[in-house]
């Protein structure tokens, strides 16, 4: 079922080229979105697997992020979403690339109680890719608007390059960096969705959440795919460190695999 393909409306492609990110309603059904809720319930509690969980309750990262990195290494059900097809042939409609293969998924909650914000950033430079073109699905898995952690993107700003990568701690102001002028926080398109919608938005896309400010967490499940030929540019990343990737070269293999 997961495998069936969906064909994005025309109108949905040049929204997304345009201004770097896209919502899409219902992309999985209220039966998937159950069982993707139960699935990601059972992977967040592994220890000692093959997921990372990037950091621990007490640690400033879990205030903005109880982040869980490969969750579909531990757990089939995890699996059958993150490789399957209708995300992945979506996200090469929306690019246009010929083929898109995984990088990886990450869990992200955002937990009740001194909940921070995700402060704006770009995606793009904490990847170790010499090519833009990346980008992430991002599923709801509650429904989401300010209170509890929607989404916020500023359209147009996947043209912006070159920009260091902001520290989701101690964050910089990326609209003071001098390559981000001519953006604007204040024209940020609010994207409150229904669970079980998602948006898609380029590596180069300035967003940022809300904190979450309610008694429970807010839950999404977020993927992100690479055009088939992206090269690993060295640099360090949890998910190729120690993998011996040879620079330049495009990153493929076992743990990304092409899906579309
Ligand atoms: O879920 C969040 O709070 C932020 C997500 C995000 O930055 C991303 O998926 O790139």
């Amino acid at each position: 079922m997961l495998d069936n393909r969906l064909t994005l409306s025309e109108s949905q492609i040049n929204y997304y080229r345009e201004n770097g990110f896209v919502q899409v309603d219902n992309i999985i059904s209220a039966e998937e979105l159950a069982e993707l809720r139960e699935y990601l319930g059972e992977v967040m509690g592994v220890e000692g697997g093959n997921s990372v969980q990037t950091s621990k309750k007490g640690n400033a990262y879990f205030n903005v992020l109880n982040q869980r990195v490969n969750t579909w290494r531990d757990h089939g059900g995890m699996a059958r979403f993150v490789l399957s097809r209708r995300f992945a042939d979506a996200a090469r409609q929306l690019t246009g690339a010929d083929g898109i293969r995984l990088f990886h998924d990450h869990a992200l909650f955002k937990m009740p109680q001194d909940s921070k914000p995700t402060p704006w950033h770009q995606d793009w430079p904490y990847w170790p890719m010499n090519e833009s073109g990346a980008m992430s699905i991002w599923i709801a898995l509650d429904d989401v608007d300010e209170n509890n952690g929607c989404m916020m993107f500023v359209p147009k700003s996947q043209k912006i390059k070159n920009l260091k990568h902001v520290d989701l701690v101690e964050p910089h102001d990326i609209f003071s960096d001098e390559g981000a002028s001519g953006m604007d926080r204040n024209q940020a398109v609010i994207v409150r969705m229904k669970a079980g919608s998602c948006t898609f938005h380029d590596g180069l896309t300035f967003h940022y959440a809300h904190a979450n400010q309610t008694d429970n967490p807010r839950r999404a499940l977020a993927i992100i795919y690479m055009p088939d030929g992206t090269t690993f540019s060295g640099a360090s990343h949890t998910c190729t460190d120690g993998l011996n990737l040879v620079k330049d070269q495009p990153i493929r293999g076992g743990l990304f695999p092409k899906l579309a």
